[in-house]
């Protein structure tokens, strides 16, 4: 095994097709551009796992929607809430999304993701702007664009609109309670639709849940998790309910069997918010990526709490995550390459 290592780190090894895994791809442009990094085969190996052994991915992330004036702007929430604290609290503007997608895939990213946050309220491959979007970005990105929020309906009109995956979110979470309930495959469902189309690989499911502290496993029918940082009463587990219409409304499905049934009903990835974690900077949520990645067999892309490059290297060390994406550490620029 041939590890690569920039200023004495590892970074990246060759594994045997002799394709690169990154540890840290954060730093792949620093890898590339300064030729700062030399080859060993004596360091120890990454742990072993049930992921897939493929190059651990990085996304970027452009949370997308209308402005108060009207224009489509990324945004970035903390906990989900994208509005300022000043009296006008107004929709925080981080850019355009075209300009910032085209940056990052500058920048290396592996792929790019727009989910239009306000989704829920508009059908985003029916709205021009954000069809505009898909299209001028695909012209200069060269990486697989996601594109989701809002997604309710197979419709055949745009097809995927330039996007390689859709990513569907609240809908899912109704299919899967659905599927639980009565146990049948109705095929009826966004998620089946558009996966016996486009395949399988080309549907994200987006969670979003929140933690919910408890004293003991047993208090909830969800799987629970014991939590390596205790809640504000001490309590030593937490179940993690999944929401709808951004994180407004908690339904009775916790993360672990949404993962389970959507995978059933044929998505091909997951895409793993944390509502507690977005835009704290704080790190990933371990506990709850380590129950999901252990869970199910499609790639899992942990997502909410990236503030450090360490962070990414200590989810893909510690849980089976096949990528990790991340908003707020690109947008505020904290990562160079
Ligand atoms: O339910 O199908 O309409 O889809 C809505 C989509 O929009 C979902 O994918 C949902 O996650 C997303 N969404 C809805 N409201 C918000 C919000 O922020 N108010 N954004 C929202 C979700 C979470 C991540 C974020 C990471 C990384 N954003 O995408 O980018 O937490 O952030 P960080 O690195 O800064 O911590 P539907």
């Amino acid at each position: 095994m041939e590890w690569l290592l920039l200023e004495g780190k590892v970074v990246a090894y060759l594994d045997l097709r002799c394709r690169v895994v990154y540890i840290e791809k954060v730093l792949v442009s620093k890898i590339f551009h300064n030729k700062g990094w030399s080859c060993t085969s004596d360091i120890q190996k990454p742990g072993e796992g049930r992921a897939s052994k493929l190059a651990k991915r990085v996304i970027a992330c452009l949370d997308v929607r209308t402005n108060d004036k009207g224009d489509l702007v990324v945004t970035k929430g903390d906990q989900y809430d994208v509005r300022e604290n000043t009296g006008e609290n107004e929709v925080r503007n981080l850019g355009k999304p075209v300009e910032l997608a085209g940056q990052y895939y500058i920048d290396g990213a592996d792929e790019v993701s727009f989910l239009n946050i306000t989704g829920f309220r508009d059908f985003p491959l029916g709205d021009l702007p954000m069809l505009e979007v898909l299209r001028y970005t695909s012209e200069n990105v060269f990486v697989p664009l996601t594109v989701g929020g809002g997604i309710r309906d197979f419709t055949d009109a745009n097809g995927r609109s330039g996007a390689d995956k859709i990513s569907i979110g609240s809908d899912a979470v109704y299919a899967a309670e659905e599927y639980i309930r009565t146990g049948v495959k109705t095929g009826k469902t966004s998620l089946e639709q558009i996966s016996r189309v486009y395949g399988n690989q080309a549907v994200v499911v987006s969670i979003d849940p929140r933690r919910v502290y408890i004293n003991a496993p047993d208090d909830v029918e969800f799987k629970a998790v014991r939590v390596t940082n205790p809640g504000p009463n001490g309590e030593e587990y937490a179940w993690y309910q999944c929401t709808v219409n951004g994180g407004r409304e908690g339904r009775p499905i916790g993360a672990y069997e949404l993962a389970k049934a959507v995978e059933e009903l044929g998505a091909g990835e997951i895409l793993l918010n944390c509502i507690d974690c977005d835009g704290q900077g704080k790190g990933f949520d371990i506990d709850l990526i380590k129950l999901i990645s252990d869970a199910v067999s499609i790639p899992v892309i942990a997502s909410s709490g990236a503030g450090v490059v360490e962070h990414f290297s200590e989810v893909f060390k510690k849980t089976n995550a096949s990528a990790a994406l991340a908003a707020g550490i690109f947008h505020r620029k904290e990562v160079h390459s």
